[in-house]
């Protein structure tokens, strides 16, 4: 079915206003898209997949990138499609003359140019709204500041080893629209799914909506708090009963927003909360390292063991998970057999080695100060931390008494090492760095046996690497090259 512009195609976009639906549910991707005017803004992963998708299913596709065409990947391929690739400068004339503009999740929805083109009820939408409305599958949409990509990669694993079809995507690194490339398609979907895809949702409606946890985190792309927290609720909004919301209930603001009271929002799926005070009758908590899990007439134990589960932040993802695959029917065999093989994520607490008694640990994934707290307090025995990069606009204040507590020194790394020197030089030792092998460097000299060398940096990878996976590649690759 495709609707234009007209009464029964209005609707609430992202922003707030109104504009008209293009494509919709209960029709076929070529049915609703061919012949449709589409403007991909954006040509990373997400643009170049979504550009592959619309103009396979017959869109008339123009793809748009701020950046030159010469630094751009994998155009030539889209070129060959029919798309017409417009780099180097957003320009106004493409967003006006389009009928649907998907935009990547790096692309805010508060763009200037949008508003324009929303004006003129051209509808604007992201990867996952667009591809979801395609999806006839179970949708897990696994939300929060922190945890989200574990999470996500344990309920795929599970789903996977238990029999089930599984697609694994979204924000953990390959784009939702490419489910459509898995032969033969899953039957179920398990998505990391970020504040910036969630900008763009209309209709999105997942089957098990899962919030992890909210901390400070891309206050650069938000105006505070408030809004980037509203919208990680948004995931629940279009929820009816039938669907699931598991949500923490130890975090006070989901608990007011979602769990308890008057003000609980959100949606009308049936809440299951984790995270439970140790002997709740409804819901799961943790007990030691077993995860207990009380609702719709089940009560099971868990024992989660294995490496890939250490620390207090991982007891938290655990119990989300195992909510998660009871609610898809997955067996306590399956699951007690998945938590005891999962061997968690690359830089994620990723144990490099021990040398002269100094334990060398990887978290470079670790972006906020969120990340950095759950870090620490999961870290044993005094730590040299090596953090810092490009500054979130995080306040590091909460930090305060954990880096008390646990860091010894702090080498500040690129950027944001100022800020850091502010923030803890009255509190630890602080030493400013100007790579990462004078990092590591710093860091092998002065650790101690028995301390850990961790790498946390709270900050984004982009002032001096690609991305955090190069970042933690080369701090790997340096201490491994100790002696
Ligand atoms: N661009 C413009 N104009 C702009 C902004 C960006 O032209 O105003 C262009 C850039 O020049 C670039 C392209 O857009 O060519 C990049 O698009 P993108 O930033 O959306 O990146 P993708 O490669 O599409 O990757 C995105 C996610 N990136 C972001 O959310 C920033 C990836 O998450 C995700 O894995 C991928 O889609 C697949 O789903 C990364 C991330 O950093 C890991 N996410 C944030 C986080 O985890 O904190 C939310």
């Amino acid at each position: 079915m495709i609707e234009s512009s007209g009464d029964t195609g209005m609707m609430e976009s992202g922003s707030g206003r109104r504009q008209s639906r293009v494509v919709g549910h209960g029709s076929g991707p070529s049915e609703a898209l061919a012949g449709r005017k589409a403007l991909v803004v954006g040509l990373g992963l997400t643009g170049r997949s979504v550009a592959r998708f619309l103009a396979g299913h017959g869109a008339i596709v123009k793809a748009t990138d701020s950046r030159e065409k010469e630094v751009l990947t994998g155009t030539e391929a889209l070129t060959e499609m029919g798309v017409d690739i417009r780099a180097g400068g957003l320009r106004c004339e493409d967003f006006l003359s389009a009928d649907l503009i998907v935009i990547s999740p790096g692309v805010p929805a508060s763009h200037p140019l949008l508003a324009g083109a929303r004006e003129r009820g051209i509808e604007v939408i992201g990867g996952l709204e667009l591809a979801s409305r395609f999806i006839h599958v179970p949708i897990i949409a696994v939300v929060g500041t922190n945890g989200k990509s574990t999470v996500t990669s344990l309920i795929g694993e599970v789903l996977e080893a238990s029999g089930r079809s599984v697609f694994v995507g979204g924000n953990i690194g390959t784009p939702v629209v490419d489910y459509f490339l898995s032969v033969p398609q899953a039957d179920i979907c398990v998505l990391e799914v970020s504040s910036f895809q969630l900008e763009t949702i209309v209709e999105f409606r997942p089957h098990i909506a899962l919030l992890l946890n909210i901390t400070a985190d891309h206050l650069e792309r938000y105006s505070g708090f408030d809004e980037y927290a509203a919208v990680k609720f948004r995931v629940f909004d279009n929820q009816s009963s039938g669907d699931y919301a598991v949500v923490n209930a130890a975090d006070p603001l989901i608990g007011s927003e979602v769990l308890y009271g008057a003000a609980r929002r959100h949606g009308d799926a049936l809440r299951i909360p984790f995270n439970c005070p140790a002997g709740a009758e409804e819901g799961v908590y943790s007990e030691g390292q077993n995860i207990r899990l009380n609702f719709k007439g089940l009560s099971e134990t868990y024992a989660v063991e294995g490496r890939g589960l250490r620390g207090v932040h991982n007891m938290e993802n655990a119990m989300a998970a195992v909510t998660a695959l009871r609610l898809l029917d997955v067996s306590p065999e399956d699951i007690l057999k998945g938590l005891r093989s999962f061997s968690g994520l690359r830089h994620r607490m990723e144990f490099v080695r021990v040398l002269r008694g100094v334990t060398f640990v990887n978290d470079s994934k670790g972006t906020n100060t969120g990340a950095l707290m759950m870090a620490l307090r999961s870290t044993e025995g005094p730590v040299v931390l090596i953090a810092g990069g490009r500054d979130k606009g995080g306040d590091y204040g909460v930090l305060s008494q954990i880096v008390a507590e646990k860091v010894r020194l702090l080498i500040g790394l690129g950027e944001a090492g100022e800020r850091l020197r502010e923030a803890f030089s009255g509190i630890t030792e602080v030493r400013l760095v100007s790579s990462m092998e004078e990092a590591v460097e710093t860091a092998a000299c002065e650790a101690r046996s028995g301390e850990t060398v961790l790498l946390s940096p709270a900050c984004s990878s982009f002032d001096m690497f690609r991305d955090y996976k190069e970042r933690g590649a080369r701090f790997t690759a340096l201490v491994r090259a100790l002696d």
